[in-house]
């Protein structure tokens, strides 16, 4: 037997799964799913609820518990954001939110650096939230008491088992990483103003770093899109592009080596570290965060709302989403139907219709860009929107290529795989990939959307 729980936290939910590796066709059972949101501090800024994520991943592994023995455990989460300890291993504060808007002159740094010489560095997309932004602006006196920084995926394997290691994928999204060497770049974390031996050795996932109640702990691909892309299912000979769904478009190839050509960086492509060596070629496009954030306005159902706009026959407003308004809008709501030209009372259907549409269009376009890069024969897609009929569809239209739909918890069932390898049960991670066939939906979930 070879079960174990892979909790993959996003950031609106946090998932607990249980996947029987030695089963002929992998499907991960979601045992505990539960929302959780950023809040304001005293200071105004976002903050992670890390009580509530805790929580939610303990209740998770109980659950895990009640119906039979595991023999593993691992985390991812979503990336760039971390936790500080002090000297006695206790975390200082709540995480900061990467959608905290402290971050918003971030530019002043890139140009101190200079923008050529920081993406031949570490070889990442600028976004205002990658790590070493957030570092450089982070609370003096927060910083002052820190003795280690543990980015999210392994700041919950400390909180269950106690240890303090830096994967290679959570590494890779800091911003502080060399690309050519994985190791530290003293340049980088100096203009972060961040002391090296306080992120620790960078370690590769797929062993055991601790136990939880006698249950191994294993290190997987902290970063949930590595997990996602581990967990995507086989790549087809002639190589295919993926886009892993979520809050987040990711739109992208695997590849051997890191890409920082100008084109590359001209176009903002990032290459973010593998679960178990090479990189991801890809772009973030802003995803079903922008449906999510209308929702808590609508109070519908996801399912209910897709359902409606496939119904939508009216021609709907196509933004970018990407706009800088929509990046953590107090009101997306608003915010998206002001980008559109609709009133805010304009029917929710045709609003999920726009976004659809407006997310299918932009994640198109990268797609484009990609196959200069690199030519594929297929796109996979997998992750939570991935259940959304209508945004395959769109895709196929938009795209013109051959659309496969993988699993819903790709990141679920990567995490599950590098685990596997990590206590033994798989002997390389493509033997686990190639079990990963068709569309693979979770045994119990009837969700329809992310
Ligand atoms: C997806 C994801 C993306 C990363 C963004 C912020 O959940 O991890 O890969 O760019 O969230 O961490």
């Amino acid at each position: 037997m070879a079960i174990v729980a892979a909790i993959d936290c996003g950031a609106t939910s946090v998932r607990v799964c249980r996947v029987d590796l030695e089963a002929p066709s992998l499907v991960p059972e979601v045992v505990h799913r539960v929302a959780h949101t950023p809040r304001r501090d005293a200071a105004g800024h976002l903050r992670w609820d890390w009580t509530a994520i805790t929580s939610a991943v303990e209740l998770g592994l109980e659950r895990c518990l009640e119906l039979g023995p595991i023999d593993s455990i691992g985390v991812d989460t979503w990336a760039v954001d971390y936790g500080l300890l002090d000297g006695d291993g206790h975390l200082i504060a709540d995480p900061f939110s990467y959608r905290d808007e402290r971050t918003s002159g971030y530019r002043a740094l890139v140009d101190e650096f200079g923008a050529t010489r920081m993406y031949e560095s570490n070889g990442l997309q600028l976004q205002p939230f990658n790590t070493i932004f957030q570092l450089a602006v982070h609370d003096r006196a927060e910083m002052e008491r820190a003795e280690r920084l543990l980015w999210l995926p392994e700041l919950l394997v400390h909180h269950l088992c106690g240890a303090t290691v830096t994967e290679r994928t959570s590494a890779g999204c800091s911003g502080l990483v060399d690309v050519s060497t994985g190791a530290w770049s003293r340049e980088l974390c100096d203009l972060a103003g961040i002391d090296s031996r306080m992120l620790g050795e960078i370690v590769p996932a797929g062993r055991v770093v601790g136990e939880w109640r006698g249950v191994p702990v294993s290190l997987v691909a902290g970063h949930d899109t590595a997990s996602a892309v581990a967990g995507m299912g086989p790549s087809i000979s002639g190589g295919s592009a993926f886009v892993a769904t979520g809050t987040w478009m990711l739109a992208g190839i695997e590849r051997d080596a890191a890409d920082t050509s100008s084109w590359a960086r001209r176009r903002n492509f990032t290459n973010e570290a593998a679960a178990l060596g090479g990189f991801r070629f890809l772009r973030n496009v802003t995803g079903f965060w922008l449906l999510e954030q209308c929702r808590t306005e609508w109070r519908l159902d996801v399912g209910e709302l897709v359902g409606r706009a496939t119904a939508v026959e009216a021609k709907v407003p196509i933004v970018d989403v990407d706009d800088e308004s929509l990046r953590s809008p107090d009101d997306m709501l608003t915010a998206y139907t002001t980008l559109a030209g609709l009133r805010r009372d304009t029917d929710p259907a045709l609003v999920t219709r726009s976004i659809v549409e407006s997310v299918a269009v932009r994640t198109a376009d990268v797609l484009a860009e990609v196959e200069v890069a690199q030519p594929f024969d297929d796109v996979v897609l997998f992750g939570g929107a991935a259940r959304i009929e209508l945004l395959v569809a769109r895709l196929r239209n938009f795209t013109r290529r051959a659309i496969r739909v993988g699993p819903a918890e790709a990141a679920a069932l990567g995490n599950a795989l590098v685990q596997g390898v990590a206590i033994g049960a798989l002997s390389t991670l493509d033997a686990g990939r190639e079990r990963i066939t068709g569309s693979v939906y979770p045994k119990n979930d009837r969700r329809t959307a992310p």
